[in-house]
């Protein structure tokens, strides 16, 4: 490892090399995992800014090292349901969003020398933009593939505005992208990227997915556009489907929420 001591300042930078990058991907995830089967990622913050304008780019170097936190079906049950019944909700934000940023401060406690920076998929900055565009950052790092009208020949569509969807080779459409954690100090050139394995090969699949996403994804179907391994269970379907304002007396304690976290 090359550690750089910047002058006058108590951070040092961490160049990995191939070995010592290894022991690194392996130890950020561990905490995750139990609670985050689908684990984390990991990316260069230089591979999400080369497709992305400008406006949307993460101000750090490109060989900055960057995780994307997945959560997959058993998150309910495996990390959810525990947070809710060891009574850690404090009902800042939405019980999904705090589980999830709950997790996350474990994860950060355990590498107590890293400077990590956490943005949410719910965060927004100051012009209405999100903080980080959690689809692109899956793709880059090899997570999940973003399919997009782009991604179709001959689009139907015209002037309709149509939103794109990852799609996950285990998972199909079962879970979300909660996070992008940027190690501020680690800097990873020898990361090499995975391209993200593309499960919905033919035209006409993608413009099924495409239009199951934008127009009917209340009934669940764009999620099954593959053979899955796991889905959200029954409990977790009714929790999704209940209006944000009703889920707190679902779970058994007062009080009601504004806004629902994504699923
Ligand atoms: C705002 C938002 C919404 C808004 C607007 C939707 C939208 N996509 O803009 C509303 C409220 C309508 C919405 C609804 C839903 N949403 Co929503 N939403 C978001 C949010 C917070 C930001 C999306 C956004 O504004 N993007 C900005 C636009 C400009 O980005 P873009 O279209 O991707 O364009 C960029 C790319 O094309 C990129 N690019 C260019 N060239 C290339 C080439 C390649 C190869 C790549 C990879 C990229 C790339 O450059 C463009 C920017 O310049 C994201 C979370 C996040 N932080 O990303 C969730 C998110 C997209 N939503 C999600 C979901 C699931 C939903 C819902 C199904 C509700 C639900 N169950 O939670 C519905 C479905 C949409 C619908 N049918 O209406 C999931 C999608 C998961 C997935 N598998 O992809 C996300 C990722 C949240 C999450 N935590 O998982 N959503």
């Amino acid at each position: 490892m090359r550690t750089v001591h910047f002058c006058g300042a108590a951070a040092s930078l961490f160049v990995f090399s191939c070995a010592q990058l290894a022991v690194f991907l392996a130890r950020v995830p561990e905490p995750l995992k139990t609670f985050f089967p689908g684990g984390a990622s990991p990316l260069q913050v230089g591979w999400y800014n080369a497709i992305l304008q400008p406006g949307f780019h993460l101000q750090y170097h490109e060989d900055t090292l960057a995780f994307v936190v997945l959560s997959t079906p058993s998150m309910f049950e495996k990390a959810f349901k525990p947070f809710i019944s060891q009574q850690l909700l404090q009902r800042v934000r939405d019980p999904i969003d705090e589980c999830v940023s709950y997790y996350i401060s474990v994860m950060q406690k355990s590498l107590p020398e890293q400077r990590v920076d956490v943005m949410y998929d719910y965060e927004m900055l100051p012009n209405r933009r999100p903080k980080v565009l959690v689809q692109t950052a899956a793709h880059v790092a090899g997570a999940a593939y973003y399919y997009q009208r782009s991604d179709v020949q001959g689009d139907p569509w015209g002037e309709k505005k149509m939103y794109g969807v990852c799609i996950h080779p285990q998972f199909g459409g079962w879970f979300a992208i909660r996070s992008v954690l940027v190690f501020q100090d680690v800097q990873a050139p020898s990361l090499k990227q995975e391209p993200p394995a593309d499960c919905v090969h033919s035209n006409e699949k993608r413009i099924a997915l495409l239009e199951s996403f934008n127009f009917r994804w209340k009934d669940w179907e764009y999620r099954d556009i593959l053979d899955v391994q796991e889905r959200y269970s029954e409990e977790q379907k009714t929790y999704f489907a209940t209006p944000p304002s009703e889920r707190l007396k679902l779970l058994g304690l007062q009080g009601e929420l504004e806004h629902g976290s994504h699923y």
